[in-house]
């Protein structure tokens, strides 16, 4: 037993005097400035540096908790985590926000300025790193032992900029000035291996047993950040890997006299970490991606099992106290990685670790997308994870000899099932590999689920049908609520206390004063007063003037044929000829934000032409307030926070049968934006919970697309019967909108005329017709108001708390463990 004073964790004040002081110290003696001339960046890394200590501390107290009662743990792998800005959320989570606004008032230091010079943490593209980072912050607020695993990644999601009208991508070097977040942890390295060779080992009696030699060698090195819960004492830890050359790997070269080979070798081996590929949906099939992969994966099995050891558990224990969670397929050669673990490094026999294997994980599917499925050409995976192959093989043929067993000669069920593709130049197929090595697999909204069961993995759903459950997303009221909107967080705290800030549900309390003209009143003045927000940060980025009494309707998300931006453009294009033909329509903001892969031509391509008309309207003197289109330049989660609260109307109109979830379309409802969307994703469980009258439902359903699709199309047929969409076709294609080269958008005519991927055009008049019933509602100030209202209050299902809650209960069978005040620390 250790002395007392060195068990004893620090336990520091949390009031304004005790976190002034911690603030000025840290000026001094973390940041190395003088208080007399620090600058307002040091000022940042200060208070930053006051923060995490109190976090620390918390997350050691959480660490020794779970320690003592036995706990089980969940560890979420995922290639991403969209976090945003962490100082506001962790001073919000640690619940001293306030005191250090005042500690910061009394050193001289306005808080909100500091906020804003922080570089968001964007480690993710779009849905599926924020859902994790929503996940992660839901984990640790509701007390679950469940921690990420990630890639530290030197440069995030790249910054877009129009030049003037294409987007230009540059790179995000967020971790230029350093991170104060993190905690390097240069005692937490792992080996990960590349590359090499299988040897054999026939052992007479027992099973055959291999070695992997000769490989290439790098380090993996932890990075912890802490994680606070909301209104609990538990912090959690996501830990990000860095990749890290290791010594022996330079000696080869330094011995034969080649120094700067060995430093650039050294610079090679450490670009495992460097970048995070900007796709979104679909996968790349490089090299380096696989060594990403795998490099997180191995460094994550790696620290997972040594903590379980560690803590006395045995290997059989393992389902007992671990649940892993593969966020997408990214993860899924964890599968194998783990059984080389048990089979190779702890000399488990193969049936026994597979059983353990199978029992620890369980795997998210976030999209039908048939690009997005990820497959490794066969020959790649054998060069750079020869083992790896090795043991996909083996599990591969076990699994096969299940399903002849089942269904005796059927080959073509068993070519469908294989996790090898053999049509297609022999490939490894990752979905298939994370079904068979997991004992659940879910969706992420009730018809994505149902698609995944009746399509995708309709043969997996026939053989295991217990296996495929439904977790529909969530978002954390935390940061798109609390964060993003104080001024409604506010009025809500006067109608109805704070309760929901816990268990969303409690907005319910809200429904019986829909229509008191009081709460409407306030509740619009609280939606204008965001959307002066929202247009003071659009007129600083883009010089557009928005008038904040026009319906601001708003789609933002990631640019993809299927999403149809371009249907909202042609409704742009539609409403601008009729304004200067002298029609009078209702007046409306349209505010697009979102990336496009750098290799996305099409997608691309609809940036520009949206920025391009958005120049022609915005400057057009006929038209006015009554449109205004806007292009919001590197549309990211801080930026979401402002323009989310601001929205009117949220546009949610992809492709039905194409968008997995969404959680854009939650957390602008939840901030009371009116849905326009098709049946997809969860739109329909929107719908359900809001009701009819407060959502504007249009278009083809999924079942309807499939049968549209069938009978074969014709865009043109349609074209001819609807004289306001062709003329917005024709206006495009005549390069009305592009002065300088009118052949620019032939091609995108010609697209829209013979292709229509996504339906656009056969869905069009469904979708103005839903944008006027919006506009009808709109102009009736009360019964939007009510509409409205009445749409906060019925989100509560969205709350990412009952998304864990599913997760905990259906998948990962753990149970809250919430940090009691310490005995010997006796913190509040
Ligand atoms: C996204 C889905 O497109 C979106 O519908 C869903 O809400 C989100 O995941 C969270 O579940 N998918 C991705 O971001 C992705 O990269 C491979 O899928």
């Amino acid at each position: 037993m250790a002395a007392p004073e060195v068990t004893h964790l620090p336990n520091l004040p949390n009031d304004v005097e005790g976190l002034r002081q911690s603030i000025r110290d840290a000026v001094v003696r973390v940041v190395g400035e003088d208080p007399r001339q620090a600058t307002e960046r040091d000022w940042m890394e200060a208070l930053a540096f006051a923060i995490r200590e109190r976090m620390v501390e918390r997350r050691l107290l959480t660490r020794r908790q779970f320690a003592d009662e036995d706990v089980k743990r969940v560890y979420y792998l995922s290639m991403e985590y969209l976090i945003g800005r962490m100082l506001e959320a962790n001073l919000r989570n640690m619940g001293i926000l306030e005191p250090a606004r005042q500690a910061m008032a009394d050193l001289g230091v306005n808080l909100d300025t500091i906020l804003d010079l922080e570089d968001d943490a964007a480690l993710g593209n779009g849905g599926l790193g924020r859902l994790a980072a929503c996940i992660l912050e839901s984990l640790a607020t509701q007390g679950y032992p469940g921690y990420g695993y990630g890639i530290r990644y030197e440069f995030g999601m790249f910054r877009q900029e129009f030049e003037p009208y294409h987007q230009v991508e540059h790179p995000d070097n967020w971790l230029r000035y350093g991170n104060p977040w993190e905690f390097p942890r240069s005692d937490r390295k792992y080996p990960i291996h590349f590359y090499g060779h299988v040897v054999e080992h026939h052992h007479p009696r027992g099973e055959t047993r291999y070695t992997w030699e000769n490989g290439e060698e790098v380090l993996a090195m932890a990075y912890d950040y802490p994680t606070a819960g909301y209104g609990r004492r538990n912090v959690n830890n996501l830990r990000l890997w860095a990749a890290k050359a290791t010594r022996d790997f330079d000696l080869r070269y330094f011995n034969e006299g080649d120094y700067i080979r060995a430093v650039a070798d050294k610079a090679e081996s450490e670009t495992i970490s460097m970048v995070l590929y900007p796709n979104d949906a679909t996968a790349i099939g490089k090299e380096l991606r696989l060594k990403q992969e795998y490099f997180f994966v191995s460094a994550s099995l790696q620290d997972i099992l040594d903590r379980h050891l560690a803590l006395g558990y045995n290997l059989d224990a393992l389902p007992d106290k671990v649940a892993i969670q593969l966020n997408d397929t990214h993860p899924a050669i964890a599968v194998a990685e783990l059984m080389r673990l048990l089979v190779d490094c702890h000399e488990l026999s193969w049936d026994r670790a597979w059983d353990l294997a199978r029992r620890t994980f369980a795997y998210t599917n976030h999209t039908l997308m048939p690009e997005a499925l990820e497959t490794w050409p066969v020959e790649l995976m054998e060069r750079v994870l020869p083992r790896h192959m090795g043991i996909i093989y083996q599990i591969n043929h076990d699994f096969l000899e299940q399903v002849r067993h089942r269904y005796p000669g059927d080959n073509d069920r068993l070519a469908r099932l294989s996790i090898i593709d053999e049509q297609n130049g022999r490939r490894v197929r990752m979905a298939h590999l994370a079904v068979v090595g997991s004992h659940r697999v879910n969706g992420v909204a009730a018809l994505h689920t149902q698609l995944l069961q009746e399509t995708l993995f309709e043969d997996f759903y026939n053989l295991w049908p217990e296996r495929f459950v439904n977790v529909t997303n969530g978002v954390t009221p935390r940061l798109w609520m609390i964060q993003a909107n104080p001024a409604l967080t506010e009025l809500l705290g006067q109608r109805i206390g704070n309760d929901w800030q816990y268990d969303l549900d409690r907005l319910r309390a809200l429904e019986p004063y829909a229509h008191d003209a009081d709460l409407q009143k306030a509740f619009l003045d609280v939606k204008r007063a965001n959307k002066v927000r929202l247009a003071n940060l659009v007129r600083e980025r883009t010089g557009v003037e928005l008038n904040p009494d026009v319906m601001f309707d708003v789609q933002i998300k990631r640019i993809h044929e299927y999403k149809r931006q371009l249907l909202k453009l042609l409704h742009v294009v539609d409403l601008y000829r009729r304004i200067r033909a002298g029609e009078d329509v209702a007046p409306r903001v349209v505010l697009f934000g979102g990336k496009a892969a750098p290799g996305y031509a099409r997608a691309k391509g609809i940036i520009q032409v949206i920025n391009e008309v958005a120049d022609i309207v915005n400057h057009d003197p006929a038209v006015g307030d009554r449109l205004k289109c806007v292009f919001f330049p590197n549309y990211e989660v801080s930026s979401a926070s402002i323009i989310i609260p601001a929205a009117d109307v949220s546009e949610q109109i992809s492709t039905a049968g194409f968008e997995a979830s969404g959680t854009g379309n939650m957390k602008l409802a939840l901030n009371g934006a009116l849905t326009i969307g098709t049946l997809d994703g969860a739109n329909i469980e929107i719908r359900d919970a809001v009701g009819e009258e407060s959502i504007f439902i249009f278009g083809m359903t999924a079942d309807e697309v499939v049968e549209h699709r069938r009978n074969g199309p014709n865009p043109e047929a349609i074209l001819a019967q609807q004289p306001n969409l062709a003329a917005a076709v024709e206006m495009i294609e005549s390069g009305f909108f592009t002065c300088d080269d009118p052949g620019t958008h032939g091609d995108l005519g010609r697209y829209l005329r013979h292709e229509d991927p996504f339906f656009v055009i056969a869905d069009y008049a469904a979708y103005t017709e839903a944008c006027e019933r919006a506009d009808t509602l709109y102009a009736d100030r009360t019964a939007w108001a009510e509409a409205a209202i009445l749409n906060v209050a019925r989100m509560g299902y969205f709350s990412i708390d009952r998304t864990v809650r599913d997760y905990a209960n259906q998948i990962w069978d753990i149970i809250p463990e919430p940090v009691a005040p310490s005995r010997t620390n006796g913190a509040a």
